[in-house]
């Protein structure tokens, strides 16, 4: 539920409104991005009448429709932009995450990270923990990859993105100052990340799940973290599973990159490295993600891919990215027009 408050509403009149929130055992949720202030509610508000908040002081009260309320574009109807140490993503802003994979080395950590620095990418990833299939595939270097990822960061000054596989890794994540905590498809519903996700207030990249990732899972996942008070979630759309089998591996949901900028105001990025799998779609998508509306990408780059230890298939050159990356700007702008010619549908 939202209530949307009078420009002229008095201190008081919104003392009574909090007061009468917490009364029913539920949480005022301000949010004064927008022009008109509005408070949501948190909790179970199915059996409360909207009238119940009407007062001196309040302008509506409307219920919110959808089962994720607080990522809503209804509650708060402009983008909202994360900053990750500095660097922002979202509403115009438009940021380039990359790197290897897995980090395997000191060596080939440091070669990825000169490369993306230099092309012009503003953030570094690198898998230290890596969800594999099998458990005989490459596991990662575990905390020692963390280790080598704050290395490559003071060295080359890119905040870096990891993935965290349980909220038993929250601590060691802190320890190390993990810029953005990048919780992977698999993840998607792991509730209990999610949820500490939410206490802890890092920036989260929250990848789309490829078989439970529809759209209203995803944002119900990205409510887990916001409702328990992070606000800073970044989505990343990284394809589901088609009918195609051969051609691609996954299949990269355009439709789900421009609907959920509809429904939430939260940044959403693409991955075209996991979302087709497929070394020479890279380009293609990248850029259509791009035109479809995302605030950035994820691309995974390996100073050597022959030598790589996972993903070797999907990883692209430093020589490919920068060509990539040279391309990147033209269609920001492209973006925009097609913007302005979506508002003009309405
Ligand atoms: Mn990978």
């Amino acid at each position: 539920m939202i209530v949307t408050l009078k420009g002229d509403i008095t201190s008081e009149q919104y003392q009574s409104l909090i007061e009468r929130i917490e009364d029913k055992g539920l949480v005022p949720w301000p949010d004064k991005g927008t022009s008109k202030t509005v408070v949501g509610i948190r909790g179970d508000t199915t059996k409360i009448e909207p009238d119940y908040f009407m007062a001196d002081g309040v302008e509506s009260v409307t219920r919110i429709s959808t089962p994720y309320k607080l990522v809503s574009r209804e509650f708060h109807p402009s983008d909202y932009v994360i900053d990750v140490s500095g660097v922002k993503i979202g509403n115009g802003y438009f940021a380039v995450i990359a790197g290897p994979c897995s980090v395997e080395s000191e060596e080939q950590l440091f070669a990825a990270a000169k490369a993306v620095k230099e092309a012009g990418a503003q953030l570094f990833r690198g898998g230290a923990f890596k969800p594999r299939t099998s458990p005989y595939a490459f596991q990662g270097l575990g905390e020692e990859g963390l280790g080598l990822l704050v290395k490559a960061r003071d060295r080359f000054g890119l905040p870096v993105v990891t993935e965290i596989m349980s909220e038993k890794q929250i601590g060691l994540f802190a320890r190390y100052d993990i810029d953005m905590y990048q919780v992977g498809a698999r993840n998607m519903q792991n509730f209990d990340l999610l949820k500490e996700l939410g206490r802890v207030g890092k920036p989260v990249l929250l990848k789309r799940g490829g078989l439970e990732g529809t759209i209203e899972n995803w944002l119900s996942a990205a409510e887990y973290i916001v409702s328990e008070g992070n606000p800073n979630v970044v989505l990343c759309e990284r394809g589901v599973k088609g009918i195609e089998t051969k051609a691609y591996r996954n299949t990269l949901d355009l439709n789900a990159v421009a609907a959920v900028k509809r429904l939430s105001y939260l940044p959403v990025i693409a991955d075209p490295s996991h979302g087709t799998g497929n070394l020479s779609l890279i380009p293609d998508i990248s850029l259509s993600s791009i035109a479809a509306g995302a605030n950035g990408l994820l691309i995974e780059v390996h100073p050597d891919r022959r030598k790589a230890l996972s993903d070797a298939h999907q990883q692209l050159s430093p020589e490919e990215f920068g060509r990539l990356m040279k391309e990147i700007p033209k269609f920001v702008r492209l973006r925009r027009k097609i913007e302005k010619l979506r508002k003009a549908l309405g």
